[in-house]
């Protein structure tokens, strides 16, 4: 009987452990949603130690959970976090109850892996980003306390009957407790949620309220056969709602246009310079088709978007602040952008002001910049990875050099110049497909921004490679649709494409992985002609 007994008593304890664990975790997560919320919304906790462990995150396993998870990377990461604090809680809390000191000091110690994490950020603002985490910390070690104190076996203990004196734990006490608890913590969460998402309305209200002037040079008009009519091709322009997202934020930071500015400072510039949106607004604006592609983008890979931009031209601003480009004498080869949220992106200042159309861009596809693409000012240089160039919520540019500062992704493995590889991709047939033998129509797109593509060849199995026919080309700075008619016969085959960009380089098939400075080699697509 003793072991039954003892095996009940162990069981019971087991789930009051973790209930009062879970419970004293959810106390946290309420409460510093609740300070983050008055604080800072983006200092919460499961937003700072996401963002922390992005921070640590090798290329490598970086590139991994793009690959595997796409751009429900960040959903991943999150319910991994919220996982790991459920399992170390329920530990906790066995061990609070029976030693209420020592978890609630457990609880305590957690909580400071929170704090640290926060101040580790790059967007930190300073001691006050501890706060939430801090607070969360000292609600939730305050719970598992009174939780345990609760559930303490009272002084007369229960005779052995084997009824609910089994453990001796005071299970009403601990429920009442629990109940009270759990209310309280979810009102905490709801009124936390409740700030920061006023904290958002005034960026929103700023976005709605937004009138993006007409510009100075539009963009030329896309000639009538840059689109082709195949069904399935990637459409000439990507409309904003499926424009490929990537970027290290696990909040989508919310920028009050209305309070946002940017600087212009360092070295060459002769007087630091300060812009606000109606500023940059009232200045001649540029339209244009740019093509922007993410090193990430495997061989064949979806992170490669076109859109219309709008924006000002970036030379403009620098020449007006003093800066040369090196080629004329210039003290800084390299351009850091910084945005509200910490990020650094650095490109090279020779080809930001080499007469191609970078810009800090306003406007996507007619509309002010998206909050997940940027709002209110992005930048954008055609021919460069975005890590090297589309600072997004940018708001801050500091002119220095490539030996003087590392930036975010470059302290991470990546190169330090990075322009865009040539690359086809292939859209239709879709991998593994089953098109019926005859005529199939083989198609997808190519780019090599700022250079151009002026051939691209299909090549199935080990046949000769063939011509495909190109769309009419809109810019240099923009991808270009093709397509192929293929003769097929029943049977397995294997098409590949390449792309031949403006300087006449064919592209390579040396297959090369995304890090360090984008991936190379050749797409091709199986499927079976029935
Ligand atoms: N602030 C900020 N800007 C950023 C990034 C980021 O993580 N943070 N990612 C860059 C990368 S790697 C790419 S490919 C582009 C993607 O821009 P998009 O999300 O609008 O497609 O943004 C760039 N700008
Ligand atoms: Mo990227």
């Amino acid at each position: 009987m003793a072991g039954v007994s003892s095996f009940r008593s162990t069981l019971s304890h087991t789930a009051l452990g973790a209930s009062a664990g879970l419970l004293a975790a959810f106390t946290a997560l309420g409460v510093a949603e609740l300070v983050a919320g008055l604080v800072r919304p983006a200092a919460g906790p499961v937003t700072v130690v996401g963002g922390a462990v992005i921070d640590r995150t090798p290329a490598a396993v970086k590139d991994f959970a793009i690959r595997t998870f796409g751009e429900n990377d960040k959903t991943v990461l999150q319910l991994g976090i919220v996982a790991f604090l459920a399992l170390v809680s329920v530990g906790l809390g066995a061990l609070g109850l029976r030693h209420r000191r020592a978890g609630a000091a457990g609880v305590l110690l957690f909580g400071i892996v929170g704090a640290a994490a926060a101040l580790t950020r790059p967007d930190s603002t300073g001691l006050g980003d501890a706060f939430p985490s801090a607070a969360g910390a000292v609600a939730g070690a305050l719970t598992l306390y009174v939780l345990a104190s609760a559930a303490a076996p009272s002084a007369v203990r229960a005779p052995e009957s084997g009824e609910s004196g089994a453990s001796g734990w005071n299970r009403r006490g601990f429920l009442t407790a629990a109940g009270v608890t759990a209310a309280a913590a979810t009102s905490a969460g709801a009124l936390g949620r409740y700030f920061s998402d006023r904290q958002g309305r005034g960026a929103v209200a700023s976005r709605e309220s937004l009138v993006l002037p007409r510009p100075a040079s539009p963009a030329p008009p896309v000639p009538a056969g840059a689109r082709l009519k195949v069904p399935g091709i990637s459409p000439f322009t990507t409309p904003n709602r499926d424009f490929y997202r990537v970027d290290t934020a696990l909040a989508v930071p919310k920028v009050d246009a209305g309070t946002w500015h940017l600087r212009i400072r360092g070295r060459g510039v002769t007087r630091t310079r300060t812009y606000t949106l109606d500023q940059l607004l009232a200045r001649p604006l540029i339209e244009r088709d740019i093509t922007l592609t993410c090193v990430s983008n495997e061989v064949g890979g979806p992170y490669v978007g076109n859109a219309r931009w709008l924006g000002v031209p970036l030379a403009d601003l620098l020449r007006e602040a003093g800066v040369r480009p090196p080629s004329r004498g210039g003290a800084a080869d390299q351009l850091v952008a910084r945005s509200v949220d910490g990020m650094t992106l650095g490109s090279p200042v020779e080809d930001v002001m080499d007469g191609r159309d970078a810009m800090l861009a306003v406007g996507m596809n007619g509309e002010p910049l998206p909050f997940a693409h940027g709002f209110p000012v992005r930048m954008l240089v055609p021919g460069l990875y975005g890590y090297v160039s589309a600072c997004k919520w940018i708001t801050d540019v500091e002119l220095t050099t490539f030996d003087a500062y590392d930036p975010y992704w470059v302290k991470r493995k990546w190169a330090r110049r990075a322009p865009i590889k040539t690359q086809a991709r292939i859209d239709t047939p879709k991998p593994f497909g089953r098109p019926a033998a005859g005529v199939v129509t083989v198609s997808g797109v190519a780019w090599a921004q700022h250079r151009g593509i002026t051939r691209v060849e299909v090549r199935v199995d080990d046949e000769p490679w063939q011509d495909a026919d190109l769309a009419a080309q809109d810019t240099v700075d923009t991808w270009r649709q093709w397509s192929y008619r293929w003769n097929a016969a029943p049977g397995g085959h294997t098409i590949t494409v390449r792309a031949t960009d403006g300087t006449g380089q064919v592209q390579t098939e040396n297959r090369a992985r995304t890090v360090p400075d984008g991936a190379s080699g050749r797409h091709s697509v199986f499927v079976n002609v029935s």
